[in-house]
């Protein structure tokens, strides 16, 4: 059985952890209700799951693999409040899964997303040029019935759409239920995120714009005002960015692509390793960011560094005001922190998780904004291009 214990965050408190607006779904084509899971193809999904749970503190919640009569792959599900993640590792050494971890690496296959009306939402993406990959399809077991179909996104990205409203199981069909097989060490909190606030994909050069309007066209996206544009781009950020959402800001896709500057973008270091567009980082919605970094770094997760000069400079202070955690403690935790016209936020990032310099982890807590920390975007890419710097790849 599922357990609702996990996943009691409730629509107030996503409102804050993650910025949602107010949104009538009844008029959107493409009604989304949330991420239903980022699933993860890696090269050993046995020891990822063991670092989902002792890195990220995530409960594991449910599984699939050859002891529960799926030979191809094995499947761990794994939760932290309203956040699902799957990861996937092959076992037959013909199992597509294997070919896709040739070419990419650890990464995101798929950014599932939940919705009410998988039919609807297909009909809508075919209507507008969208791949469908799956067409819907209905799994059952003692739990119920879940519906489903898929659409491509960039690269080897696909959207699987899951209707799962009348379904109780812990995940879906053909999954038995686990629980975390890692202890959790004394004194840790409950769970160091609650929520996925955005997933950000990368895209090649000139690309970005028609991805922007594939989910404008095929999901009904709208686009959010934080942006980089060709000015940013130039002068430091070495890429381009916009970001489309969901009606309600529940689900949030920032788009971003390398801009041709004076050294080789991030972006294109990502296109390099991961062969392609995909899936560059998944940013992490937390209640106590000083509380989830200490836990992550206690359990070996490296972050970037921010310089001294970032705490120090007298314009940042000014600009910030007053936020619920001294400056100091951001200082010590290199915790970053931006102020816009509706409140401010507090972000950190972690250093690529993986062997290949591609996907990596942002922690957010936000108090109000509704952007994604572009204040501190000059001080973030040069962290980023710091490391890959040492990487060999600038
Ligand atoms: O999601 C965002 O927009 C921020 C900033 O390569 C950012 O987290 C943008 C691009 C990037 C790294 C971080
Ligand atoms: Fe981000």
């Amino acid at each position: 059985m599922a357990n609702p214990a996990l996943d009691d965050v409730s629509y107030d408190q996503l409102r804050q952890l993650v910025g949602l607006v107010d949104h009538d779904p009844t008029k959107d084509p493409f009604p989304v209700k949330a991420m239903d899971a980022v699933v993860f193809v890696v090269g050993n999904a046995t020891q990822t799951a063991h670092f989902y749970q002792s890195a990220f503190g995530m409960d594991l919640v449910a599984y699939s693999g050859p002891e529960t009569g799926n030979p191809e792959y094995k499947s761990f599900v794994l939760k932290s409040g309203s956040a699902r993640f799957v990861v996937n590792g092959g076992v037959k050494p013909d199992s597509p899964l294997l070919d896709h971890h040739r070419k990419h690496g650890d990464g995101v296959i798929d950014l599932a997303l939940e919705v009410a009306d998988v039919d609807k939402c297909v009909e809508h993406a075919r209507a507008n040029g969208a791949t469908i990959l799956d067409e819907p399809y209905e799994v059952s077991d003692e739990h119920g019935t879940v519906r489903m179909a898929a659409i491509a996104a960039y690269g080897d990205t696909r959207h699987t759409l899951v209707d799962r409203s009348r379904y109780s199981g812990p995940y879906l069909p053909g999954y038995e239920a686990r629980t975390r097989s890692v202890p959790k060490p004394e004194g840790a909190p409950k769970r160091l995120f609650q929520a996925i606030d955005h997933c950000v994909g990368n895209v090649e050069l000139g690309k970005m714009d028609e991805w922007v309007g594939f989910y404008h066209r095929v999901m009904g996206f709208v686009n959010m005002a934080e942006f980089v544009g060709d000015d940013i781009a130039t002068e430091y950020s070495a890429l381009m960015s916009k970001v489309v959402a969901n009606g309600n800001h529940r689900v949030k896709f920032p788009l971003n692509e390398p801009a041709i500057g004076k050294k080789k973008s991030q972006i294109d270091e990502f296109l390099e390793f991961y062969d392609g567009a995909g899936c560059q980082h998944i940013a992490l919605a937390t209640n106590d960011i000083v509380g989830t970094v200490q836990a992550m770094r206690q359990a070996g997760v490296e972050f970037l560094d921010t310089p001294d000069s970032y705490y120090d400079d007298p314009e940042l202070r000014a600009r910030i005001g007053e936020v619920r955690v001294p400056i100091e403690t951001l200082k010590e935790h290199r915790i970053l922190v931006d102020r816009d016209e509706d409140g401010y936020l507090l972000q950190i990032f972690t250093k690529p998780i993986g062997d290949r310099p591609t996907v990596f982890y942002e922690l957010i807590e936000r108090h109000g904004s509704l952007g994604f920390g572009k204040g501190n975007f000059k001080a973030l890419f040069e962290a980023i291009e710091r490391e890959q710097a040492r990487r060999g790849n600038l």
